[in-house]
């Protein structure tokens, strides 16, 4: 049997179903962040509905542009998608006056990069007025626009929906908003970044609305795992031996991790102490951490946590 990929408006349902880019920047690391929340599909043959096996969540393999969209139709529950991509559609609807349909609910680390403005190399920057009567070039016309009615300027949005970079060496646009991660694009087409419009990453979006039927504790429990992976992204369990008076130095230099967690032991000689650490745990540190009395440091990878 194929299972039914249509929008179920009201109905009740009790299984999940996570939009994810078919292909593309956000395809594999959606995929890897939902298998190391326990999730394992059955891949189908059309490549376009995996069948969740281990839990009730299956999910559908789509352009980013229709994840707000297939959210807001019920289609799907959840989305994996760029913030860029999401608030766009969010202002597009607000524009024709549609209510709220989709949020973000956690931003999930990857897909990083900003919607920038970018004009001509050979221009000066003087600030956002210089934009005044000017054709910019975009794929990003809702927000562009909110942006520019925030700073009280006039200017004409020409949306495109590729290539906006070539746009001011072609002639259709004086300038471009776009999105930007290392620059190389923009520096290749002899423009540069002069204003920020959105720091973008990947987000998991989903309803406006929470479900009232068995979705709910399945939402719960795959919000709890995404935050559980998302917290021990950057994570290293720290294990070492200390004497009592070197404790306060060794937690000095140890501000990015948990507080210190004294494990039970014997007598008089170092205690055996353990903590969280998120920020990176560099050699560097691990030969200063040495340096200021511990002993038998040792560093661990930590798979999953439900603290
Ligand atoms: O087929 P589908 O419609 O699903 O994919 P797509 O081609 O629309 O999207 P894709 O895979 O290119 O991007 C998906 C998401 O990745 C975007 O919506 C962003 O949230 C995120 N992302 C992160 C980026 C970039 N970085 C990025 N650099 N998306 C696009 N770019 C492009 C940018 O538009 C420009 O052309 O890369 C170029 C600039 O890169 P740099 O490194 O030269 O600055
Ligand atoms: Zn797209």
């Amino acid at each position: 049997m194929s299972p039914s990929i249509s929008g179920t408006g009201g109905a009740k349902r009790d299984r999940l179903r996570i939009a994810i880019q078919k292909s593309g920047r956000l395809a594999e690391p959606a995929r890897a962040l939902l298998s190391a929340c326990g999730l394992s599909w059955r891949e189908s043959r059309d490549k376009l509905f995996c069948y969740g096996e281990s839990l009730p969540i299956d999910l559908l393999l789509v352009r980013d542009d229709d994840i707000p969209g297939l959210i807001a139709d019920g289609v799907c529950d959840f989305g994996v998608v760029g913030r860029n991509e999401l608030n766009e559609q969010a202002a597009a609807r607000a524009r024709i006056g549609l209510p709220p349909a989709f949020r973000e609910l956690r931003a999930l680390g990857f897909g990083g990069c900003r919607l920038m403005l970018a004009i001509p190399e050979s221009w000066e920057w003087q600030g956002p007025a210089q934009l005044q009567g000017l054709r910019i070039a975009t794929s990003y016309p809702a927000i562009l626009g909110e942006w520019l009615q925030a700073q009280g300027i006039q200017a004409s949005v020409v949306e495109l929906s590729g290539s906006v970079e070539i746009a001011p060496k072609l002639g259709t646009a004086d300038l471009i908003c776009d999105l930007v991660s290392s620059g190389a694009t923009l520096l290749a087409n002899q423009l540069k970044p002069v204003e920020t419009l959105l720091d973008s990453v990947a987000v998991l979006a989903g309803p406006v609305r929470d479900f009232d039927d068995e979705r709910a504790a399945l939402a719960e429990m795959l919000l709890r795992r995404v935050d559980g992976v998302l917290k021990l992204k950057d994570s290293k369990l720290l294990m070492f031996r200390a004497h009592r008076d070197t404790v306060a130095e060794l937690a000095r230099l140890l501000p990015d991790a948990d507080p210190l967690v004294q494990l039970p032991g014997e007598g008089e000689g170092p205690l055996s102490l353990q903590t969280m650490c998120h920020g990176a745990v560099t050699w560097q540190r691990l030969e200063e951490l040495e340096r200021a009395g511990a002993q038998g440091l040792m560093v661990l990878s930590v798979e999953r946590s439900l603290a």
